[in-house]
């Protein structure tokens, strides 16, 4: 009898080492200003299952950020100022301290690498970094800003790294911060940059948690690699909805195009559905969200899904999309910008 208790409670304990041992480690970077503020929304919301990684070569910006580990890169090629826009500049800082980088990501399942494109430091750290993770083990996932049409020269250096990013990462999710703008209303640029941080913040920490941490759906970690892995571009968009078919409502403003950077949503290989509620979401509803998109997209896309409860979110729903394997109009947008006339 004590001899069998014995072996019970020791294959309890196997399996909870097992689990432990399995649970996919998940680094999350930020690079430059953009990146590191998306990165300190996440922390002041906190994260589980994940840590965050705040890098830059501004010290005066790091100094203030929230991260688990601040690093500040390239002290010897910017001592502590910042880039001043120019992305080599960004990817020299990173060089010189990619060994410090390396060891903190080491073991990583999946690495983050978060940025706004069109500056210096997030630009070019950030394709300099996904290069020299290609092929080492960890699942990369860019995802990235692209700048405000006001920044005109900006959206050039922005679209060169896409290409570059898209040949390093597996995945990159691009965001239009003008359709961010759009969706946001009229706002102040300080408040509407928030909401592109919240937006960012909670798609990565929302996959984070489901593949770390037991919620109402988990997304296995297996299933996002098979829709991430080799992907190229992947585009999200959000939505709410409250009341009688919040999931529905939520879904449909998700899909409706207006924050995804993409032309065809029916090219999409695969897409990541992520359902938040209260407690009174059922799982019916998560389901039927997965019906919609299959509805709107291709039925030959491959579908996951992850859920949560958050008791907060009593009567409303939040949902976000993540299509992978599309087209970015950002990219495939063959005028360029048009100059500003001086005299
Ligand atoms: N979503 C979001 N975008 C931002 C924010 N700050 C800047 N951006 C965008 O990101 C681009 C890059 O800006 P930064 O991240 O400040 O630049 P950086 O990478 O620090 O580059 P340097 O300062 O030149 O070293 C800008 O052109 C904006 O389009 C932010 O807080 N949130
Ligand atoms: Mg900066």
């Amino acid at each position: 009898m004590l001899e069998s208790q014995l072996k019970y409670d020791l294959d309890q304990e196997r399996i909870d080492e097992i689990a432990r041992m399995s649970r996919p480690q998940v680094s999350v970077i930020g690079l430059g200003g953009a990146g590191c503020n998306i990165v300190s929304w996440i922390k002041q919301r906190g994260m589980t299952g994940g840590r965050l990684l705040a890098l830059n070569t501004d010290a005066n910006h790091l100094s203030i950020c929230k991260a688990d580990k601040r690093i500040l890169i390239g002290e010897k090629t910017t001592h502590g100022l910042g880039c001043g826009g120019y992305a080599e500049k960004g990817e020299q800082a990173l060089r010189e301290s990619l060994e410090v980088i390396k060891k903190e990501i080491a073991g990583s399942s999946i690495v983050f690498l978060v940025s706004g494109l069109g500056g210096g430091t997030g630009t070019g750290a950030s394709c300099a970094l996904a290069e020299s993770l290609k092929g080492t083990g960890p699942l990369v996932v860019g995802v990235n800003t692209i700048p405000f049409a006001i920044e005109r020269v900006r959206m050039e250096t922005a679209r060169s790294a896409i290409e570059r990013l898209k040949k390093a990462c597996d995945t990159v999710v691009t965001i239009d911060n003008n359709k961010l703008v759009k969706v946001a209303g009229d706002l102040p640029f300080q408040e509407a940059l928030g909401v592109a941080n919240e937006l960012v913040g909670v798609f990565v920490k929302d996959i984070t948690e489901t593949i770390t941490t037991a919620s109402l759906i988990n997304l296995d970690f297996m299933d996002l690699r098979a829709i991430m892995e080799k992907k190229g571009i992947a585009a999200i968009g959000a939505g709410w909805g409250q009341g009688e078919e919040k999931v529905e409502k939520a879904v449909k403003v998700a899909l409706d195009g207006q924050l995804l950077d993409i032309n065809d949503v029916t090219k999409a290989y695969g897409v990541l559905i992520h359902v938040s509620g209260g407690e009174d979401l059922t799982l019916d509803e998560v389901y039927r969200s997965g019906e919609m998109v299959t509805k709107s997209i291709s039925p030959k896309a491959k579908i996951i899904w992850g859920a949560k409860v958050v008791p907060e979110m009593q009567g409303s729903a939040h949902v976000f999309v993540c299509l992978t394997g599309v087209e970015s109009a950002f990219l495939n947008q063959t005028q360029k910008p048009k100059r500003f006339k001086l005299f």
